[in-house]
């Protein structure tokens, strides 16, 4: 590429160079960012705003959080990764300290979200099979509808929604939908002897943010564990601190047979996941079966103590369980003709917009943008709202007054 003159590199200059070169598998609000800190995040023309996005909670701690940021650089000076073919001195201590931290024997450290949701799927049909006695290839998982648990073939082979799966075909066998947040349903399907695991999210994000009723994931634990079936809970958007506690599940002090952590897991530096469970389950994987180039290398696992712990020194969990119920309160005061559903658990929320015509949420994005706070539509009528969990009251009322003005101007 011959050298360009120094064009104003502002906004169109990349949105133009990511049209012509990028891929279009997105549909990205019209904002180039440059630089994150804190619950704030700027664009290349050096316009300030909000981010009520966090990276699909990939960012709970916030952007460049220094400690993170810190842990990240030493290590990146010392060593990155062994591959698994090779033992390195960060591993060892990473897996103490996150069994230690959520109460199980083994961690299965991997990279992307749905590389963890297909750990977890393995490692089901592997205890199914193998400690539960259902026949080989006759393991069924149940998940359930408008669930979204990643974008593999696999994964989307359960996927209810026909936009992701149109054209992806032909899909893996072995899964059972039923509607979420139903135990009738749940009980019904846990009567088939061969069913293994219930993969479930304990709120549902892509979906916008819909919460179960009080009680469902208790009781959901209690069949399972009745009739011997694996809880697999994917805490990847709603865990570390996301909804008010450490865990989604905490909420109901329920315990997860297979439990899946991934996005805030290295604090929005780069992609670091992992799959907790018991030696039952766990060791039925062995040596050479399971593994991925980069899972456990020592730069995650750094990143990743460092993130899990400043949530704890931070208190996250409780300022996003105080600052998310108070956002909640006084969306639903703002009583708009325009917010038909505000719901959410501390920090994870989202609002459902009523209005005739159809790309008014994103219109509204778009007039937040103009005030100062990203935020992005999901499945066209919701738009969550989950900041840094750093946020603070004032930062809150403040962003009100944007959301407020934005729907002023419909
Ligand atoms: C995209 C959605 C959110 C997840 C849960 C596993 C994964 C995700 C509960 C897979 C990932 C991301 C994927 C990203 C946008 C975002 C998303 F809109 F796609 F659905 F958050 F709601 N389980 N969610 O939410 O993790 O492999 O991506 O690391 O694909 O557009 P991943």
């Amino acid at each position: 590429m011959q050298a360009t003159k120094k064009e104003s590199r502002g906004t169109k200059y990349f949105l133009e160079k990511e049209e012509q070169y990028g891929a279009h598998n997105y549909h990205p609000l019209p904002v180039v960012l440059t630089k994150g800190k804190g619950v704030f995040v700027w664009d290349v023309d050096g316009k300030r705003y909000y981010d009520f996005l966090s990276g699909y909670s990939a960012i709970n701690q916030g952007h460049c959080h220094p400690r993170i940021i810190d842990a990240f650089i030493e290590q990146a000076q010392q060593l990155t990764l062994t591959s698994r073919a090779f033992h390195n001195n960060i591993m060892g201590d990473y897996a103490e300290y996150i069994t230690g931290y959520f109460g199980y024997d083994k961690v299965l450290p991997m990279n992307t979200g749905v590389e963890a949701v297909e750990t977890g799927l393995k490692l089901a049909r592997r205890w199914g099979y193998e400690v539960k006695g259902v026949a080989e290839n006759k393991g069924i998982i149940i998940t359930c509808t408008n669930n979204f648990h990643g974008r593999t073939i696999s994964v989307m082979s359960f996927s209810t929604d026909a936009d992701s799966r149109r054209g992806f075909g032909p899909f893996t066998p072995g899964f059972e939908l039923i509607p979420y947040n139903d135990i009738k349903a749940l009980e019904v399907v846990l009567m088939n002897p061969d069913v293994i695991a219930f993969l479930v999210e304990p709120i549902q994000g892509e979906a916008g943010v819909v919460v179960p009723d009080e009680g469902y994931l208790a009781k959901a634990a209690a069949l399972c564990k009745e009739q011997n079936v694996l809880l697999i809970a994917d805490e990847i958007q709603t865990g570390l601190a996301r909804t008010g506690r450490m865990l989604a599940c905490d909420h109901e002090e329920v315990r997860p047979d297979i439990l899946l952590l991934g996005k805030a897991l290295s604090g929005g530096t780069m992609p670091v996941s992992a799959v907790l469970a018991d030696n039952e389950i766990m060791l039925t994987i062995k040596p050479g079966e399971h593994g991925s180039t980069y899972g456990g290398n020592p730069l995650a696992c750094k990143v990743a103590i460092t993130a899990l712990q400043v949530l704890k020194d931070e208190h996250m969990a409780e300022n996003s369980d105080i600052q998310g119920t108070y956002l909640r309160q006084q969306l639903t005061a703002m009583n708009s003709e325009f917010i038909s559903i505000v719901r959410g658990k501390g920090l994870f929320n989202a609002i459902v917009i009523n209005h005739p015509k159809k790309d008014t949420a994103w219109d509204i994005c778009m007039s937040m943008k103009k005030h100062g706070m990203l935020a992005k539509p999901t499945h066209g009528d919701r738009i969550r709202f989950a900041p840094p969990l750093i946020i603070t009251k004032e930062q809150v009322d403040e962003c009100l007054e944007m959301i407020k003005a934005s729907l002023a101007s419909f």
